[in-house]
């Protein structure tokens, strides 16, 4: 069952050191943009919350989701130390929803093992709006805004094992 708090998914956090080191990227999909946009919004907010500069994060909007995974890969290759994936993949009645969904996942894990850098699944897929809507800033948070923070902790590991 969904909480408003998967069980304290930032209770262990602590600060990244010299966060104005980092670029990250965040790619963002414009279907469902209210979800998405708000989604990107707080992502940022966790972001510039850690002292990351805001010119070292550089947001670029892709069609859907399924086009994250390239969009991610691009940022890597202009030099992002972490990429966060935005998108909102919203159940319809063809099977364009189990397509989609598959292809991003597997892309987007492909990615962090490949390049050895964190590349954070912030898609929602959901069966309705309603749903997104409570995950985007409603009543279940803003699933952007753990995303970003996802992806400083995994800066932080990397960091805390390789320097
Ligand atoms: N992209 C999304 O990010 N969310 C969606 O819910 C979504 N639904 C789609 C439904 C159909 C039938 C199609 C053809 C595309 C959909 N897309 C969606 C767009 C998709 O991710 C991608 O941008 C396009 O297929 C172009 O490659």
């Amino acid at each position: 069952m969904a909480t408003a708090n998967n069980s304290g998914l930032h209770a262990h956090f602590s600060s990244l050191d010299q966060p104005e080191k980092y670029k990250v990227g965040i790619a963002v999909a414009e279907w469902n943009d209210q979800i998405t946009g708000a989604l990107a919004d707080g992502a940022k907010s966790a972001l510039l919350e850690a002292g990351i500069p805001s010119e070292k994060i550089l947001l670029h909007p892709v069609a859907g989701s399924y086009e994250l995974p390239l969009a991610s890969a691009l940022l890597l290759d202009a030099g992002c130390d972490a990429v966060i994936a935005i998108g909102c993949l919203i159940k319809g009645d063809t099977p364009h929803f189990e397509y989609i969904s598959e292809a991003v996942t597997q892309g987007i894990m492909r990615l962090n093992l490949d390049s050895r850098k964190p590349v954070i699944f912030g898609v929602l897929t959901t069966l309705t709006m309603q749903q997104a809507l409570d995950r985007a800033g409603g009543s279940l948070g803003n699933k952007g805004h753990e995303a970003a923070v996802a992806a400083l902790k995994m800066l932080k590991l990397k960091s805390e094992l390789l320097g």
